[in-house]
């Protein structure tokens, strides 16, 4: 017998913020292939392993790490003109981009925080988001967008998520962040947020869950948190 005494407890659903490099589309690849081409420039090969370890940094920091591993010095007028260079080419790869691109499972999960009201933000490194996402043709699901243009600290430092909260509205531990990089469940982390590791890389298994891809995560999982 249904007693009427007891009230069902609703749990609301946390909001949204996703990385974007990583989580909704992999654009590693194309940052690979540009800073190999950067690094060949000073004389020096980019291994696999440090372009990982590159995930969620920012341009001028990737930069800074490749000539420090390099043991080359530039000045600043050498290193504007190759950030520059290496964006025209990731741009170029970029374009070229399709929605055939977006990872599997991003879509339905879009589409779920659609038809819920679940507040859904980007915090990306790349000052390239908003591009990206036109690209993709998914602008409209998200209702906040911060980007690398505008943080002055990058991942991890918790800048970038705790703007995405504040223009959703929303206290940091109302949120869950979507999240490729070791750097950036660190930043979700500090920020207070509950953090879900993508891609299965060891460096995320520091999160509070961990999915090798979008389309294991169940809505049952998402009314969970
Ligand atoms: P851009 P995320 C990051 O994006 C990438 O993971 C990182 O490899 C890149 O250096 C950074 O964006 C800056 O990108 O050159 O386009 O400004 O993973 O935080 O979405
Ligand atoms: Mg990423």
């Amino acid at each position: 017998m249904v007693n009427p005494n007891h009230k069902l407890e609703i749990k609301p659903l946390k909001a949204f913020i996703f990385d974007l490099d990583g989580v909704i589309v992999d654009t590693a690849k194309y940052h690979f292939t540009a800073w190999k081409r950067i690094g060949e420039k000073v004389g020096f090969t980019l291994s696999h392993e440090q372009n990982e370890s590159l995930k969620g940094v920012s341009r001028v920091e990737s930069l800074e790490r490749i000539l420090g591993w390099a043991g080359v010095q530039l000045s600043a007028e050498e290193k504007e003109a190759l950030l520059i260079e290496k964006n025209e080419d990731y741009l170029q790869q970029i374009d070229a981009m399709g929605r055939e691109e977006i990872l599997p499972g991003v879509l339905e999960l879009l589409q779920f925080a659609q038809e819920n009201n679940i507040p859904v933000a980007l915090g990306s490194a790349s000052k390239n988001a908003t591009r990206i996402l036109e690209k993709l043709n998914i602008t409209s699901y998200f209702n906040a967008i911060v980007d690398g243009n505008h943080v002055s600290k990058s991942k991890p430092d918790p800048e970038v998520f705790l703007k995405g909260a504040e223009l959703l509205q929303q206290a940091p531990e109302n949120c869950v962040v979507f999240e490729d990089a070791a750097a950036g469940i660190a930043a979700a982390k500090a920020a207070g947020m509950t953090t879900i590791g993508m891609g299965g890389a060891d460096e995320v298994k520091t999160a509070d869950h961990c999915f090798d891809a979008m389309d294991q995560i169940t809505t049952a999982f998402i009314r969970s948190l």
